[in-house]
């Protein structure tokens, strides 16, 4: 116990836990027998909320409506099985675009992840101690043309206030290169994740850019 904060890994928490939900669904072909149960997808994302707070003060919103989300999921979980039967539910009530459905909690979900996905692909490629230009793409790129325009002004100030890449490797615990490496793996199993939950939608012809 005395030494908790000092093993506290979360990137490589979160690496492990998207490499299981990956691994299940490699395990299996990518088609609509495939089915992902809400509860272990629900857990895995809660284990990316951390790096949320590791990005500081200014995304503490980002942070509180992201948790908000996955605790909906995970309590979803508590009474339907999988991902598919979720959706159904909401297509069969007619709610699947109302705010606060879940439906639409998962595709906000999902954004959250593909944008850390985006972020660490940017800190992988890039070299500077600043993480202004990684946040600012993974932001622009996934969030920013679903957000208006006070959203927009927001995120945009708060880039200022993110930490840089060297306290945010403190903060996770790891050092440059074991945490290009825990990047990587959340970064391929991520993609599989996402690419089965656009899948989820698409061939209900829910769309996935609202
Ligand atoms: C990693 C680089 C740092 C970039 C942080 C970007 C944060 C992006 C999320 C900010 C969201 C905070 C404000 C809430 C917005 C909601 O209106 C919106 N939620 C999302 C995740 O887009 C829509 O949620 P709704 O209407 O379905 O409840």
């Amino acid at each position: 116990m005395a030494n908790q904060a000092v093993e506290e890994k979360p990137l490589r928490k979160m690496a492990e836990a998207f490499k299981e939900l990956a691994n299940t669904l490699n395990s299996q072909t990518l088609d609509e027998t495939v089915q992902m149960e809400v509860a272990p997808f629900s857990h895995a994302c809660t284990l990316v909320s951390p790096l949320f707070r590791c990005l500081g003060i200014a995304f503490k919103f980002a942070e509180l409506d992201y948790i908000a989300k996955v605790d909906d999921l995970a309590d979803a979980s508590k009474s339907i099985t999988t991902l598919h039967k979720m959706m159904e539910q909401d297509i069969q009530a007619n709610c699947v675009r109302r705010a606060g459905s879940r439906t639409r909690n998962l595709l906000r979900v999902k954004r959250g992840l593909d944008m850390v996905r985006v972020l660490f692909e940017q800190i992988i490629a890039s070299e500077g101690n600043s993480l202004k230009d990684p946040a600012s793409k993974a932001y622009t790129q996934v969030f920013a043309p679903y957000h208006g325009w006070a959203i927009r002004k927001a995120v945009s100030a708060g880039m200022y206030a993110l930490p840089t890449r060297q306290q945010l490797m403190i903060k996770l615990n790891e050092d440059e290169n074991s945490a290009r490496t825990q990047m990587q793996n959340y970064v391929a199993s991520c993609d599989t994740v996402v690419t089965y939950i656009d899948k989820l939608f698409i061939s209900r012809d829910l769309g996935i850019d609202w």
